[in-house]
């Protein structure tokens, strides 16, 4: 079923322009276009980003989002993605898209049922109804999806499980992971494997090891930012990338703050994802130069600043503090689309600025003045 060459008849997808001690600035080619690493991917789980137009998206910078394989595929289905021709005709983004298997909702969502070496059982909490997703279903879903880059399906459990139940997601991943390697994906889509190992360093750097002995394209860090101490996400993740191949893109799941990402990018990690800029700002809060601000507080009331002086997105340039907190006051869906639209450019222009410290060898500068600003992880 497989149309991918082996990787030594392939050209490699992922080209490192150069390095700051572990850090990487990077080219990843995907069939939506070259992307710049370390690079951040907004969230779009049900083939959106929240409160985002797609063109808005491309104005603030966004080159590639993340979407799920199986919230899409229970809503609306797959064949009404299939009637568009994919999920970049459906939601109108010709960018790329990198969708998630389905291995994290088992635990995060509610409706999941029983996981067993076949596959994963999930119910409906609205219908009742069953999907029995294997890795070759995933694998069959994100082809027809057409995403750049597809996930394997994984075994992701809470980060406080002990060894034996860690071992056993590990092992399980690994032969899932073999199991989607196998069923293959479209010519051009991108297979990346999750690394997963629980709070065990021994067990994480297994993990890396075995799977990167395998054809993948990349390697993602599975099973953390689950509310484990920062710390401890730092080297678990640290454990993983050290087994990790150099000449491979490493894509750190389900973290995106700006303190996650500069610590990460410092150990290596060169992709990222996460809900915080936008969920942030669906809640009344800004990324600014000067921190994380809530601008439903009431000393914004009479604040005719922009959300952030050292920004000059749209809505800076347009829109004062005070009127951003007077829509929030009265529920306006308009405070998180502006919100969000802000967050989103902060967040490219915090990229940028990511990518030229590697260039210029100032990333650990950069790290320190991060760290100041932003003195907790938070997503
Ligand atoms: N596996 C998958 N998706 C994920 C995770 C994982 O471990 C995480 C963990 N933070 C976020 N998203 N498939
Ligand atoms: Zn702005």
């Amino acid at each position: 079923m497989s149309d991918r060459p082996p990787s030594n008849a392939r050209p490699s997808n992922f080209e490192i322009v150069c390095r700051t001690g572990c850090a990487r600035l990077g080219r990843l080619k995907t069939l939506h276009g070259t992307f710049e690493t370390p690079i951040f991917m907004p969230v779009g789980t049900n083939a959106n980003v929240k409160l985002m137009r797609s063109d808005d998206l491309k104005r603030v910078g966004a080159s590639i989002i993340l979407s799920n394989a199986y919230h899409v595929a229970v809503r609306p289905g797959l064949e009404v993605i299939e009637l568009h021709g994919g999920l970049h005709n459906f939601m109108a983004w010709d960018g790329g898209i990198l969708t998630d298997s389905g291995g994290f909702q088992m635990f995060s969502l509610k409706n999941f049922r029983k996981v067993s070496d076949e596959g994963v059982t999930f119910v409906s909490p609205y219908d009742g109804s069953k999907l029995f997703l294997t890795p070759e279903l995933s694998m069959d879903i994100q082809r027809t999806l057409g995403s750049d880059i597809v996930m394997v399906l994984d075994h992701c459990p809470p980060i406080d499980v002990g060894y034996t139940e860690a071992l056993d997601a590990t092992r399980r991943t690994h032969e899932w992971a073999e199991r989607c390697l196998k069923r293959g994906v479209k010519e051009g889509q991108l297979l990346f494997a999750i690394a997963q190992g629980g709070a065990f360093e021994d067990l994480r750097r297994a993990s890396a090891r075995y799977l990167s002995e395998k054809d993948f394209d990349g390697f993602a860090v599975g099973g953390l930012s689950l509310g484990e101490p920062f710390e401890m996400t730092l080297r678990l993740a640290h454990a993983t990338v050290s087994e990790l191949p150099d000449d491979r893109p490493r894509y750190f799941m389900g973290g995106g703050s700006p303190r996650t990402i500069i610590e990460l990018v410092a150990i290596g990690i060169d992709m990222f994802d996460s809900v915080y800029p936008t969920r942030l700002a669906r809640h009344g809060a800004a990324l600014t130069s000067e921190g994380r601000l809530n601008i439903k507080a009431s000393r914004y009331r009479k604040d005719l600043s922009p959300i952030d002086h050292r920004c000059d997105c749209l809505v800076c340039r347009n829109y004062t503090r005070s009127y951003i907190h007077h829509l929030l006051n009265r529920g306006e869906t308009l405070a998180g689309m502006l919100l969000t639209y802000h967050n989103l450019y902060y967040m490219f222009r915090f990229m940028e600025r990511v990518r030229e410290s590697i260039l210029n060898g100032t990333l650990e500068e950069m790290r320190r003045e991060v760290a100041e600003i932003y003195e907790e992880r938070r997503g």
